[in-house]
């Protein structure tokens, strides 16, 4: 049989006011506990290292780049890889990236996966950035594609202990395109991070049904694509402002194999059955002998 123990590691809130080295303490507690629980790998949300900080407009240079990472790892997260090679347990790990490409500053929404040696295994850059880039009247801050440009790196999946592994960050969770393309990339599992205001202001009517558009999208997708979805939120009152919980890891079959129960710093942990995705596929999802490409073209031209 073929599996992977996976560990979702939600966290509660990193206030503004955290240091980096505090709340890197506390990701590695929280990759003690995994490796403790037999995790082969754990998820940690997106922007893990810092406050949510879109959902400020700032202006003053210094700050907006005091909440990214110019190497990784660098000398505050060194810490964790060393902790990952140290444990034999490798991490996805959200974080605002600050890239320079050709001569010119990049910023991405990114995910690093890191092997069980602590070295960079593959990256991911989200690709469905939200929200606007100045505050719009009638909707709840949220100022994403002010800080960050969309992903340039596709759907990238990578080979971990032999197991096929894709990513995706926050938003990129509610759309089907990203679990289609990481299927096809062959992935086996999804790590996804996110952070997920409760309240919207511009929809007071669907505040009730935050949880369930949460996993709807994650268990179609799974269900769908025949992949194990395994996600972390940033949960509880952040900065003044309410993040939803609800970490989870899903199963090939849709159903939710773990759930988070709190708003705190939880871990939850589940032994993944990868042979369980070649069953859901032999009773309908023969991807070869059923899918109808040519039929699809709008997806793929518009
Ligand atoms: N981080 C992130 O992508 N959050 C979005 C909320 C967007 S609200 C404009 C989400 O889909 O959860």
């Amino acid at each position: 049989a073929r599996d992977l123990t996976i560990a979702v590691c939600q966290t509660s809130p990193i206030q503004k006011s955290a240091q980096r080295a505090e709340t890197v303490d506390r990701l590695i507690a929280l990759l003690e506990r995994a490796a403790a629980a037999g995790a082969e790998i754990a998820v940690f949300p997106e922007l893990a290292l810092t406050t949510f900080f879109p959902r400020w407009r700032i202006d003053d240079q210094a700050e907006i780049e005091a909440f990214f990472e110019p190497a990784m790892p660098g000398p505050q997260t060194q810490r964790l890889y060393d902790a990952a090679a140290r444990l034999r347990t490798g991490f996805a790990l959200g974080y605002a990236e600050l890239a320079r490409v050709d001569g010119k500053t990049r910023r991405f929404n990114t995910m690093d996966l890191v092997g069980q040696d602590g070295k960079l295994v593959g990256r991911y850059r989200k690709v469905h950035v939200p929200g606007s880039s100045e505050p719009e009247p009638g909707t709840t801050v949220h100022l994403e594609r002010r800080y960050f440009e969309p992903g340039d790196l596709g759907f990238p999946v990578f080979s971990y202990r032999g197991v096929r592994i894709g990513m995706a960050i926050c938003n990129d969770r509610r759309w089907p395109e990203t679990y289609r393309m990481l299927c096809l990339n062959g992935a086996e599992i999804v790590l996804i991070g996110y952070n997920t205001p409760l309240l919207l202001d511009e929809a007071p009517a669907l505040a009730h049904l935050r949880m369930f558009h949460n996993h709807l999208p994650m268990q179609a997708g799974a269900y769908q694509n025949t992949v194990w979805v395994a996600a972390a939120a940033k949960a509880g009152i952040e900065d003044g402002q309410a993040l939803i919980g609800g970490s989870c890891i899903i199963a090939p079959t849709g159903e939710i194999a773990a759930q988070a129960m709190s708003l705190d710093d939880e871990l939850i942990v589940h032994r993944a059955d990868l042979d369980l995705i070649s069953v859901c596929r032999k009773v309908n999802f023969d991807f070869a002998k059923y899918r109808r490409p040519d039929q699809y073209r709008l997806i793929a031209d518009q």
